[in-house]
């Protein structure tokens, strides 16, 4: 496992300093390892007393970390005073330390100091030591020693203070980077209202973690600026105060997708082993096969929809499944399945079966609804079915239980069957089958 350590202040809020950077840590799956240069009374109104520890405690708990648990990249947040800094520069000077990112925090989120004023040109010398500073504007302001109340003034800072990211929370949420001479900009994906405490200590604390995980500097700041926003767009209202962010989701958000896609795969897997233990399933067999598919429930591209990597075929009274069920297995039947979705997002499943008289004549004996279009000599191949789908779809006003054609040049005829889940579309197939 890689190793992450946080040099900062303890907030007894829970929202930033110390206890937010182990957070980060351990959602973005590293081990987090604490020096704790202060500690602070605070909630999320604001901070209420702090208390510096002494250099030689401090000097103690990096050489205790070093010596053992030799961290992969390093964040330094309050560093409260001149001597605290001296101490942590010259600790990480003597272990060589890689992957440093310094948040040169000076104010709190409330408005209260945590960095005496007499420490900002001590600050600074720590900077050559670090892949990368993260003022946010105010702090970039003061480091730059100029005004800054544009995207510009945001780049000439960044030139000024060095290799940096500056944050764009304070203007228009798009950070700067400067890095290796050259800019990158950095969307937010947008703005939050509220009051939000704890997101510098969190993005300087995702950066150290995607460098300790190899990422370039650059891909380690995309990274970690998608994480800061995802955990500020989940915010929460812990105190009366500033909310906090949520960082403990990466893995639940990541278990939550599996889950859902998981949940396709099962519904698919019962609805084919329903079809084809069918008694007269095969009389709905199309010469090149059937194939259901499902989407996930946001799908949008055929790579979020699951179905057969074959197909299933008739083979003389049975339904045989020939292949595994996979997302982005079929693009024909998914494009189909796309095209409804765009009128009706409840549409999750498709199927597509034999045409016949026979088969028309039971979907109208059942009642399901059943509308054709004509297959498009004007439109190009690859177009026609979503084409012809979404002409029917618009012919009757919502999406049918049925969208059939009856071929073309070198096509088969086709039927096809919608609905709300794969079993769904199965027990409509079966009752077209119960009726002919
Ligand atoms: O967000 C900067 C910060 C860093 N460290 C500690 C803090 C704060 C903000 O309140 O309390 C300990």
């Amino acid at each position: 496992m890689k190793k992450a350590l946080s040099i900062a202040g303890s907030d007894s809020g829970g929202g930033a300093g110390i206890q937010q950077d182990l957070k980060v840590f351990s959602s973005i799956g590293l081990h987090g390892t604490a020096v704790i240069t202060s500690v602070t009374a605070q909630n999320t109104i604001g901070v209420q007393d702090y208390t510096v520890l002494p250099p030689e405690i401090i000097s103690a708990q990096i050489d205790s970390v070093f010596s053992d648990i030799r961290p992969d990249a390093i964040k330094t947040g309050m560093l409260a005073n001149v001597e605290t800094i001296s101490v942590v520069r010259k600790k990480l000077k003597k272990y060589k330390a890689a992957n440093l990112v310094i948040d040169p925090v000076m104010v709190s989120t409330s408005g209260h100091r945590l960095l005496e004023e007499d420490a900002i040109e001590s600050l600074r010398k720590l900077f050559p030591l670090a892949v990368l500073v993260t003022p946010n504007i105010p702090e970039a302001e003061i480091l730059s020693g100029m005004k800054i109340t544009s995207r510009s003034d945001m780049k000439k800072a960044a030139e000024e203070i060095g290799d940096c990211v500056v944050k764009g929370g304070h203007l228009d949420a798009v950070d700067v980077l400067y890095y290796d001479c050259g800019f990158s900009l950095f969307e937010g994906s947008g703005r939050v209202d509220e009051k939000i405490h704890g997101a510098g200590c969190a993005f300087s604390a995702a950066i150290a973690a995607y460098l300790a995980k190899e990422y370039s500097v650059l891909d380690a700041v995309k990274k970690a600026k998608g994480y800061v926003d995802g955990a500020i767009n989940r915010n929460m209202a812990v105190g009366r105060g500033a909310r906090i962010l949520d960082t403990g989701n990466i893995k639940l958000s990541r278990t939550y997708a599996e889950k859902k896609k998981a949940a396709v795969m099962e519904n698919l897997e019962e609805a084919v082993a329903r079809f084809v233990s069918a008694e007269n399933a095969y009389k709905l067999i199309p010469q090149v096969g059937a194939n259901i598919v499902m989407a996930l429930d946001n799908a949008e591209n055929v790579s979020e929809i699951a179905g057969l990597t074959g197909r299933l075929i008739r083979d003389r009274d049975r339904v045989v499944p020939v292949g595994w069920l996979d997302y982005g297995a079929s693009t024909t039947t998914g494009r189909v399945l796309l095209t409804a979705r765009r009128h009706d997002k409840k549409i999750r499943a498709a199927m597509v079966l034999r045409f016949g008289e026979d088969v028309i004549a039971a979907c109208l004996k059942a009642k399901l609804s059943a509308v054709e279009f004509e297959r498009d000599a004007q439109k190009p191949d690859g177009e026609a079915l979503e084409y012809g789908t979404d002409y029917a779809i618009k012919l009757y006003k919502k999406v049918p239980d049925v969208v059939y054609d009856r071929g073309g040049m070198k096509k088969e005829a086709i039927v096809r069957v919608f609905g709300t889940d794969a079993m769904n579309v199965v027990e409509k197939a079966l009752l077209i089958s119960r009726n002919m």
